[in-house]
């Protein structure tokens, strides 16, 4: 009996850990054969991070004002030591498949491309919660969202 609820409660401890792990919202960044992995508490807790207002516009919906939080997309570069100026574009991957690619002229556009992380005060929600995150490419000079990458998973400097 005692042998059963121990592997029991193991079993939970284990399963409870795994989905915690699944749900920590890590991004990936790809260039050649090389990758790493950049933690969520590293961009949570970045220090030059931008507050912006933007407008979203959903199909079928009026045009939303909001207040994004993010990090400059080739800042956050730069302070992965990632070289992608000889590079012409970057492609970005998200959960659900969407993929999107931006040539690296707009990236270095200043106050222009934006990884963020938070709309007006709260973090992005994953798919899964029905939310747009955890992280999301706003293209600030782009008003139409199609470039607009939810659920960004992986970024590639090629
Ligand atoms: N990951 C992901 N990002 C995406 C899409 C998508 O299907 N998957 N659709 C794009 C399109 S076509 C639009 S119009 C906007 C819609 O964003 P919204 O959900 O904030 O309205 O997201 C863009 N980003
Ligand atoms: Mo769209």
């Amino acid at each position: 009996m005692k042998k059963i609820l121990i592997i029991v409660i193991m079993t939970f401890v284990l399963t409870l850990t795994i989905a915690f792990q699944s749900d920590q919202p890590n991004l990936k960044i790809t260039q050649g054969e090389n990758y790493q992995i950049v933690a969520s508490e590293w961009i949570y807790s970045y220090d030059d991070s931008e507050v912006f207002s933007s407008v979203i516009r959903s199909s079928g919906e009026k045009p939303m004002s909001v207040e994004f939080k993010g990090i400059e997309l080739a800042e956050f570069l730069k302070d992965q030591n990632i070289d992608f100026r000889s590079s012409e574009k970057i492609t970005f991957n998200a959960s659900d498949g969407y993929r999107i690619a931006i040539k690296t002229e707009e990236i270095l556009d200043p106050r222009n491309v934006y990884i963020v992380y938070e709309m007006n005060g709260e973090k992005l929600k994953s798919k899964r919660e029905n939310g747009t995150g955890p992280y999301r490419i706003v293209i600030r000079k782009d008003p139409f969202s199609q470039r607009w990458i939810k659920h960004l998973e992986e970024i590639i400097v090629q």
